[in-house]
């Protein structure tokens, strides 16, 4: 703006090509500044290309071993499920519960499954559902807040009662009056009740508690 005024107000041809020079001047270094810095424009672009692509690999990578760590986790709690050194006064693993010469799982109070999603648990816990061979043991498995699964269901026949060892129930049982009953046709496993200490057939549906052994 200074060097329109001052243009306007000179007449010597000297003065303008100065300024002329000094515009020269001016437009060549913006030029080159701007050459410069595409330049550099264009060489971060394709940096951040490559940081993108390198990211790509490092995300892939940590993929990878994100997905071991987790498979190594699990073995790991696998491990400690076992790792609990048992001596001959503290058997059983910690939340578990001594009664003769088994150990027992309790499930949660409010807790329930259906037989098969209980067998599951104790499974996962590996122990089965509870193999009941004396009325002692009954009054143990016996919840007085809810009924109970048992390791026992329907065999082949109707009639053949089968343990998740796979052997056949031997005897009488423990079963309550008029039991089993097969009720509505769809009873094929089977609970101890809340009062007595005795079994019941029941849809493998229903949810109870439950009681694994080991
Ligand atoms: C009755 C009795 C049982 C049967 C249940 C099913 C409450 O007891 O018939 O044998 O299993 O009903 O709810
Ligand atoms: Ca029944």
């Amino acid at each position: 703006m200074m060097a329109t005024v001052n243009r306007s107000q000179s007449s010597d041809t000297n003065t303008i090509s100065h300024w002329d020079k000094k515009y020269a001047n001016l437009i060549y270094e913006i030029t080159k500044s701007r050459d410069e810095l595409t330049h550099e424009r264009d060489q971060l672009k394709m940096y951040s290309s490559n940081l993108a692509e390198e990211m790509e690999v490092l995300q892939s990578q940590y993929d990878t071993v994100a997905a071991s760590r987790d498979k190594l986790q699990e073995e790991l709690n696998r491990l400690n499920l076992n790792r609990t050194v048992l001596s001959p006064d503290k058997p059983c693993r910690q939340g578990w519960i001594q009664f003769n010469n088994k150990c027992y799982y309790l499930s949660a109070a409010k807790e329930s499954k259906t037989w098969e999603e209980s067998r599951k648990d104790c499974q996962e816990r590996e122990a089965d559902l509870v193999i009941i061979t004396t009325k002692a043991e009954l009054e143990f498995v016996k919840r007085s807040s809810s009924v109970t699964w048992i390791g026992l269901s329907r065999g082949e026949q109707q009639d053949e009662w089968k343990w998740v060892d796979g052997t056949n129930l031997e005897g009488e049982g423990f079963w309550e009056d008029g039991e089993p009953n097969n009720n509505g046709g769809i009873e094929d496993c089977v609970e101890v009740a809340r009062f007595t200490a005795a079994w019941n057939d029941a849809p493998c549906n229903n949810t109870f508690s439950w009681v694994c052994e080991h």
